[in-house]
């Protein structure tokens, strides 16, 4: 358990409902996304393709997870009802590697189809990001729009723009903003905010994250990513 909880200020949880996200700033230290980095590069294969359910490999990378520093945030931003997570998984972005292109925009909830509001990704920055490395992107405001349709797009196809993808709606257009992120930094993200990421092309920067798909306890979820093998535990370990 962390010692400390985290605490969000009525300013966070408010721009966290306008918008659909919000950043945490450094809730994990160098050391920890130095670990962490260690032990996810163990459960990569040799093309650095995105990899479903470390944790199941790593019970360390499973005691980051549920120490209680995510569970604090996605809590207070529920009402502090219980949640659960029912996965994670690792993008690696590794210069040179087949896997440096970006994610086609696109809500996540559209592959687990909870219930509107009752879950979030949790995407821990293991290293910066940002343009040139290939930062994730959002278009605020579009968690308030219902489950749109996606276009089948795989999420292991090398060299090509991963996942499946929706249209941008012409009123959100104009509103796509990067998200810079600094090592350490937690952004969480409401399943129904369309976003995607950048390609990373830096000759030298990798641009590692874990995402963590968090629910409300007792929620229905269907999950079509037979591949991530998803099954809900208390994100409070
Ligand atoms: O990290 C990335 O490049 C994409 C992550 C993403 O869009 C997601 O996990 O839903």
């Amino acid at each position: 358990m962390f010692p400390k909880k985290i605490i969000l200020t009525s300013q966070d949880i408010n721009s966290y409902n306008d918008n659909g996200y919000l950043i945490v700033k450094k809730l994990f230290g160098p050391d920890e996304c130095k670990k962490l980095i260690e032990l996810a590069l163990k459960t990569a294969d040799l093309t650095y393709k995105v990899r479903m359910s470390p944790d199941h490999e790593s019970p360390e990378i499973k005691n980051f997870i549920t120490d209680g520093r995510i569970a604090d945030v996605v809590e207070t931003l529920h009402n502090n009802m219980p949640i659960d997570w029912l996965g994670c998984q690792i993008h690696f972005r590794i210069p040179g590697s087949p896997f440096t292109k970006g994610w086609n925009p696109h809500q996540d909830n559209h592959y687990t189809r909870y219930p509107y509001g009752m879950g979030v990704s949790a995407i821990v920055a293991l290293e910066d990001a940002d343009r040139e490395n290939g930062c994730l992107y959002a278009y605020p405001g579009s968690h308030k729009l219902p489950i749109l349709e996606h276009e089948p797009h795989s999420t292991y196809a090398p060299n090509e723009n991963l996942g499946n993808k929706c249209e941008i709606p012409t009123e959100f257009i104009n509103r796509k903003v990067d998200l810079l992120m600094n090592q350490g930094d937690l952004y969480i993200q409401h399943g129904n905010l369309i976003h995607g990421s950048h390609a990373n092309n830096s000759p030298t920067r990798s641009r590692l994250n874990m995402g963590i798909l968090c629910i409300v306890h007792g929620q229905t979820y269907t999950s079509k990513a037979q591949s991530a093998n998803r099954k809900p535990q208390p994100l409070r370990g």
